[in-house]
């Protein structure tokens, strides 16, 4: 039997520390949604259906009615302005609170994510598709460990969230490259990993990693 009154939220993606951001948004702000189980490097991500609601081809994407919403930082903070309440939103809002907030969340998906991690895993993992760059590889390396320095340094007082006393997209997104460099085996310095520990048991974040696993998705 078909559902009679499709959820609104749908959620394209899974598999992925990028998909992850936008599932354990989901979760940590308790929204029900359903969940389009599509894989990068699939075809699915290039059909006639998906290319038309995102031309970039990529995953993740949020439909929420007639809206729709991609890239993985401007997802989970459009859930946390459109959901969030006082008690579980994921941005803070006192002004210097949001700046250092926004500080964060640029730093981690410009240095940590697109500029190294990301350029690893397309001279890595996924040269049979974007290359090999043997240089580029191992450059990006060595500017990973260079840029986590900022994080390191900060986490070293053992504050369990970048910003303020509660989980912001912020700590989403550092999390998630966190974890990702584990994966790739880069080192990751102790206060960052005695950070990534104590999110990483959040109940939110294991019911999206859940969510985010191809086999069960
Ligand atoms: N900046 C985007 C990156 C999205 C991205 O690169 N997604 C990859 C998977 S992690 C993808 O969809 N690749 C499409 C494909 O390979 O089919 C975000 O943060 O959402």
């Amino acid at each position: 039997m078909t559902d009679p009154s499709p959820r609104r939220l749908v959620l394209w993606g899974v598999g992925t520390s990028r998909t992850l951001r936008a599932h354990w948004a989901l979760h940590e702000l308790g929204l029900d949604y359903e969940c389009r189980p599509i894989l990068p490097r699939s075809g699915e991500t290039k059909t006639p259906e998906y290319t038309s609601l995102n031309p970039r081809q990529k995953i993740p994407l949020l439909e929420d009615g007639d809206f729709k919403i991609a890239e993985s930082p401007a997802i989970a903070a459009y859930l946390s302005n459109t959901y969030g309440t006082c008690e579980n939103s994921l941005i803070p809002t006192e002004p210097r609170a949001h700046a250092t907030w926004l500080e964060w969340c640029f730093y981690t998906v410009t240095e940590l994510d697109a500029t190294s991690l990301y350029v690893m895993r397309r001279h890595g993992d996924l040269k049979h598709i974007y290359g090999e760059a043997p240089v580029a590889l191992e450059s990006a390396s060595a500017y990973f460990a260079t840029q986590l320095r900022h994080a390191e340094q900060a986490l070293q007082d053992r504050r369990p969230f970048l910003v303020g006393d509660r989980l912001t997209t912020a700590d989403i997104l550092l999390t998630t490259c966190l974890t990702w460099a584990v994966d790739y085996r880069v080192p990751v310095t102790a206060a960052c990993l005695n950070y990534m520990e104590t999110i990483t048991a959040r109940q939110a974040y294991r019911a999206g990693l859940a969510a985010n696993n191809p086999r069960t998705a």
